[in-house]
């Protein structure tokens, strides 16, 4: 049975104590005093060898933790004894206890995560299982082709991996192309090459000249991947297929599919590629890949990609027709990224596609205000038609060239090399090589376009 304390019995006896025995009552104090200091001491001390970690996960993220960034930049953290020390914790990772200098993988994998500490003299670790997905960066660029000519060609490092769409406006682009892509790839390996349709403004850098080599020649190809159909027999196009029938033959083309070929899955084609880590590329289904038509922009290769939860999507030249049945033949999701689809004609973007891909960037390869296919300005691209639709989405649309006189060759960057890029497909960002001056603020648009009113 426990006796209550009282304290004023205590002191009662204390006192008496005290009287009856001075000297030992001193000693007693001080013993105390000193078993008091050696507690609250010998605490602290245990306190600083044998410090208090607590580790953090930032709270939903604990399933899903973005590498390449310290802890702290996890929106972890960390603390030893209450003081936050999140700025000196080493991340090491194991899976089935090999380590790993980082950790990629676009499947949600469990990892054994050690987090080493070192604080002071402190050295500690402590394991989780946690379980990973990682998205890797990408880098879509919308080239200038270095001449008059509107044309398409499209440059996308997504991780590690080349990428290319397209190859024009004409055979000497491909000195501009070429010194672009360098730029980024550094093993001379475009592991994917899409040629969309079989004009010249996509495909004559493929070819190359005698100064200007072709992309195709310049470049080991893994996967070409080109348009199923052509009505074509023009002298580009020839030569687009006898070099790319040499490079299969040398095996610097080592897998050659039609985009046909990818919806059907044969000959090993693929209609969805991992290109890097949490980016698909999957080439989308469309009826010219199956049927004639005498609209060869209608033959164009279309691509999805996927970034996390992005989406960018690419349609070459494809125009009403084809648009229709991209729509009808797949379950598009809205996307963050659209090239402008034909350099901006209003034959093209049409409200089929747009309202149900609701585009929140429009990237324009063309010569803005070109006369080379039409002498009607409210038809030269970006056509008004087309922004006019376009406008019920995006007010972010780039566009890289601008025509100062075609006849005389004179033309200038408008944005230039269009640059958009993401990190892990969380934000985005567009940068134009020569400024990111959003179409509308333009100076060319504001003489010969105007935006619709809301
Ligand atoms: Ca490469
Ligand atoms: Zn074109």
């Amino acid at each position: 049975m426990a006796s209550k304390l009282n304290t004023k019995k205590i002191i009662k006896q204390g006192k008496k104590m005290a009287k009856k025995n001075p000297k030992g009552f001193a000693i007693l104090v001080v013993v105390l005093i000193i078993l008091i200091a050696l507690g609250v001491g010998g605490y602290f001390a245990y306190r600083y060898f044998f410090p208090t970690i607590e580790f953090k996960l930032n709270g939903s993220k604990e399933t899903s933790i973005a590498l390449n960034s310290t802890y702290k930049e996890k929106g972890c953290t960390a603390t030893c004894n209450g003081k936050d020390i999140s700025e000196n914790i080493v991340t090491t990772y194991y899976l089935n206890d090999e380590k790993k200098d980082s950790i990629k993988t676009d499947v949600e994998t469990t990892y054994t995560v050690k987090y080493n500490l070192t604080y002071q003299k402190y050295e500690g670790e402590l394991t989780r299982k946690v379980k990973i997905t990682t998205v890797d960066a990408i880098d879509i660029n919308f080239l200038e082709l270095g001449n008059k000519y509107t044309g398409d060609s499209t440059f996308i490092k997504a991780g590690e991996t080349d990428i290319l769409i397209d190859a024009g406006s004409r055979n000497d682009s491909a000195k501009t192309i070429s010194s672009f892509i360098d730029t980024y790839c550094d093993d001379g390996v475009l592991e994917y090459v899409i040629a969309t349709h079989a004009h010249q403004d996509h495909i004559a850098g493929f070819v190359g000249t005698s100064t200007a080599t072709g992309i195709l020649k310049k470049y080991k190809i893994d996967t070409l991947i080109d348009f199923a159909l052509t009505n074509t027999d023009s002298k580009v196009y020839k030569d687009y297929v006898s070099l790319r029938d040499e490079q299969i033959g040398k095996g610097n083309i080592v897998n050659h599919y039609t985009a046909a070929d990818c919806i059907a899955g044969t000959n090993g084609a693929q209609k969805v590629y991992h290109v890097a880590a949490g980016i698909t590329m999957e080439i989308l289904d469309q009826k010219f890949y199956h049927e004639k038509t005498n609209d060869e922009n209608d033959y164009s290769v279309c691509a999805l990609f996927s970034q996390g939860e992005n989406h960018y999507l690419f349609t070459g030249d494809l125009e009403e027709k084809g648009e229709a049945s991209l729509v009808a033949l797949n379950n598009l999701p809205e996307v963050t990224l659209f090239k402008g689809g034909h350099h901006g004609s209003y034959t093209a973007n049409t409200d089929a596609l747009l309202n149900v891909i609701k585009p929140k960037t429009v990237c324009i390869c063309c010569c803005a205000g070109t006369n080379e296919y039409t002498e009607n300005a409210e038809n030269m691209f970006p056509a008004q038609r087309a922004i006019d639709r376009i406008a019920k989405h995006t007010d972010k649309v780039y566009v890289t060239t601008l025509m100062i006189d075609y006849s005389a060759g004179k033309y200038e960057s408008m944005n230039g090399n269009i640059n958009f890029h993401s990190n892990a497909g969380l934000d985005y960002l567009v940068t134009g090589s020569n400024n990111s001056i959003i179409l509308k603020e333009t100076e060319w648009f504001k003489k010969n376009r105007t935006w619709p009113t809301a």
